[in-house]
């Protein structure tokens, strides 16, 4: 949910790229007094239009308000651009997409400096920001003082989902969560390649498929009450036996169809690996521990 009504107060922007910008609209329509950089000035100049303060450096940037939110390309450009600028008492909420351990020594880095640290994952595109109703929302970790100081603020481009102390944490929901779509993405691809050369059309295959994965998509649900309960087989409605034998089906129709397997294959072989341990009754809650090299 974004609370577009929020009491105003003043904050910092570092980074106008197409994400920065949609974050700055949000917080002007809501009335917030914005001070915006960007490395490339002009693209500060539309915000400043309406409104936006646009600060001449970084330095002048950071020395406005005690609340800095970063929406930089990665963690380089986050350090390269507060390299050498004085960070003392600050509250920095970092918008760049990194990894977990990036985040973890970005706060230790902050730290050093002074500075409390937060970290965001965003998951939404920069259309869905400041859209009442749109799901946008942003994973948030790290100091929860700094945190709670913002929060209202923070939750006006965007829901707010605090994950916990660890800074890292952010960060590692908003990957997983891009992981299982990067699979969802593969599943998809596959599925039109199956079709492409048929009388099949797109669109009539899209509804098909939206209808098909949201079906599906207790599958998660699943998983996580075996990972909890520890016992695998309980509940277990599609077990792996039949779904490996189900496999050399799909195999087969790409072969017939002309479609390589190679965005299917790696899953299905870790599956037929569980089948060949004797642990066809399960469920796919196995491969976890395979990739992880043991049961946790
Ligand atoms: N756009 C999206 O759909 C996704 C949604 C999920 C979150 N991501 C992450 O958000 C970060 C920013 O993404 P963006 O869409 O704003 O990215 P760009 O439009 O490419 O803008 C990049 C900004 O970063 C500035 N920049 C790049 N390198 C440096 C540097 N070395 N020093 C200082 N600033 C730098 C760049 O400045 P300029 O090119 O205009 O001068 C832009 O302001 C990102 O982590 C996504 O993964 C977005």
């Amino acid at each position: 949910m974004t609370d577009n009504a929020a009491s105003p107060t003043g904050l910092t922007l570092l980074g106008l790229g197409a994400m920065g910008t949609a974050l700055a609209s949000a917080w002007l329509d809501s009335g917030h007094d914005l001070t915006v950089w960007n490395r490339t000035p002009t693209r500060a100049e539309p915000l400043a239009a309406r409104g936006a303060t646009a600060a001449a450096s970084v330095a002048s940037a950071v020395a406005a308000n005690d609340l800095v939110v970063l929406c930089l390309l990665d963690d380089a450009s986050v350090r390269s651009t507060l390299d050498g600028v004085d960070l003392t008492g600050k509250d920095l909420v970092n918008l760049t997409t990194g990894t977990p351990g990036g985040a973890r020594a970005l706060a230790e880095w902050a730290a050093a400096r002074g500075a409390r640290f937060v970290d965001g994952g965003i998951m939404a595109v920069p259309q869905m920001i400041g859209v009442p109703g749109s799901g946008a929302y942003v994973f948030y970790s790290g100091s929860a003082a700094a945190f709670e100081a913002h929060r209202d603020v923070l939750a006006v481009p965007a829901g707010t989902t605090y994950v916990g102390e660890d800074p890292g944490f952010a960060a590692l929901h908003d990957v997983a969560l891009l992981s299982a779509m990067t699979g969802m993405f593969a599943g998809v691809t596959h599925a039109f390649a199956l079709t492409r050369k048929e009388n099949i059309a797109p669109h009539e295959l899209a509804e098909l498929l939206s209808g098909w994965l949201t079906a599906m998509s207790g599958y998660a649900r699943g998983i996580a009450e075996h990972l909890a309960s520890g016992d695998y087989t309980t509940g277990v409605t599609s077990n792996l036996a039949m779904m490996a034998e189900g496999n050399a089906t799909l195999l087969a129709t790409a072969e017939e169809q002309g479609v390589s397997p190679e965005l299917l294959l790696p899953f299905m072989r870790l599956m037929r690996q569980l089948v060949d341990d004797g642990r066809g009754d399960e469920d796919t809650t196995g491969v976890v521990d395979l990739l992880l090299g043991s049961r946790v």
